[in-house]
């Protein structure tokens, strides 16, 4: 990264966006920490903050950081859209609160604690079927994708034929929250179908009578939102829902695979799994930025941005500023990785995180029971997304009891 310090704000060259950056954004991130709370990347004239501590405070103030201008580069206000905005990922107070409240309430620990046995025992037989075949496989088809694939969807209620389509769908949402480079123009030529699938599951007459879909079709039945509004949410729902799980998995199987202690450790307490999940959440940050912007001009440790610009938040680089955490590359069970920003932090947090903690905990529990040593037999392969941080493929041996 070139620095120059002659209007006092920061200047960077890089671009977080490229091929190379993607496949290891960890050198990146240290250079944007190091380079101050505010840099500006001169290829996209767009702000970004890697610190704990700016990132967090950024997240909370939503007043400043406004998110109804899109959360992507796109800024909402002088482009349009590529698909209407979410009610809530790109919506603020008060468009925000009646959404967010109705999805809150669905998706709440309490409501979800009728799928724990529900998902434990679809998690017993997946492992089961899978330790009959070859000790040897792709843990990302296997187990990463499997899981989520058949458990979400069925909680939301759709209907069984084309869920491959869920995971296309997001990996190119989680792109276009980038700029329109390669991996956007790779996604493109799909993305209408895809899309046209998506939204036409999320009428009434598409979800099943029962699930969070019905859930939040039930709620405009009492006048908790409109009927206009409905099929936005449930669209949340599967857009926001599927690639996160499955690229959060695939980070807690990798951290486990490369930290044998650690699986270990949780065989012999299984209570672990859920800060397990959350280490491999702060660690890997499957969800590694997301953008704001300015309301008014902001000024942050002597750099003033100006009202109405992009900033983009790293959460993954908050998530392992040694500012905050000790030992931060580490993968370590014996700490409290509470306060991470990996889903997030104020009126936004991720809506769907108990969801999200309960599929990791119920798979990792299964496989907790049967499963002696998880290892890599081979090289895992990255999969590039300007959002996300996810494995393509992870070869893996086991060994069993
Ligand atoms: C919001 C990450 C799973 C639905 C968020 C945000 C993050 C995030 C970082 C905050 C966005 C912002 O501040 O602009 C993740 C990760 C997941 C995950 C890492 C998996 C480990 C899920 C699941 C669902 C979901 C399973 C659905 C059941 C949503 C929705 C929002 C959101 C609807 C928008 C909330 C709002 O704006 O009020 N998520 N998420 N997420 N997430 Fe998740
Ligand atoms: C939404 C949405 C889409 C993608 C991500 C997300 C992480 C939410 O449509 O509401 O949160």
């Amino acid at each position: 990264m070139t620095i120059t310090d002659a209007h006092a704000v920061t200047e960077s060259t890089d671009d977080p966006f490229s091929a190379e950056i993607l496949e290891n954004p960890l050198p990146f991130q240290e250079r944007l920490r190091e380079a101050g709370s505010v840099v500006r990347l001169q290829k996209y004239g767009v702000y970004a903050m890697g610190r704990y501590d700016t990132v967090r405070s950024a997240l909370l103030d939503w007043q400043d950081f406004q998110s109804a201008a899109g959360v992507g580069m796109t800024d909402f206000t002088r482009e349009k859209p590529w698909r209407p905005p979410s009610l809530l990922l790109e919506a603020d107070p008060p468009h925000h609160d009646a959404p967010r409240e109705v999805l809150a309430k669905i998706l709440s620990p309490r409501s979800i604690r009728e799928l724990e046995p529900v998902w434990a025992d679809d998690a017993e037989r997946l492992v089961d079927r899978l330790i009959e075949g070859p000790l040897e496989f792709d843990a990302v088809t296997h187990l990463a994708e499997a899981f989520p694939l058949r458990v979400f969807p069925d909680a939301v209620g759709l209907p069984g034929s084309d869920r491959d389509h869920l995971l296309p769908y997001g990996d190119h949402l989680f792109n276009t929250f980038g700029p329109e480079n390669f991996l956007v123009r790779q996604g493109a030529p799909r993305a209408p179908e895809l899309s046209a699938w998506v939204n036409a599951q999320c009428s009434r007459e598409s979800l099943a009578g029962t699930g969070f879909g019905a859930d939040i079709w039930a709620a405009t039945d009492r006048g908790d939102i409109t009927p206009a509004q409905a099929p936005l949410i449930v669209r949340s729902l599967l857009s926001a829902g599927v690639d996160t799980t499955v690229h959060a998995i695939g980070a807690l199987l990798h951290a486990f695979a490369t930290h044998p202690d650690q699986w270990k450790a949780l065989r012999e307490d299984p209570r672990l799994a859920r800060r397990a999940f959350d280490e491999a959440i702060r660690l890997e940050s499957p969800v590694q930025t997301f953008f704001r912007t300015t309301t008014q001009d902001v000024t942050l440790d002597g750099t003033t941005i100006p009202a109405g610009h992009k900033i983009l938040m790293f959460l993954g680089s908050a998530n392992r500023d040694p500012r905050r955490w000790e030992r931060p590359n580490a993968f370590d069970l014996s700490r409290d990785p509470s306060g991470h920003v990996g889903f997030g932090m104020g009126i936004h947090q991720c809506v769907g995180q108990h969801v999200a903690r309960l599929e990791a905990a119920t798979l990792v529990t299964a496989l907790a029971r049967r499963v002696r040593t998880i290892e890599l037999s081979d090289r895992p392969v990255r999969h590039l997304n300007n959002t996300l941080r996810a494995w393509e493929s992870m070869p893996v041996r086991i060994t069993l009891d």
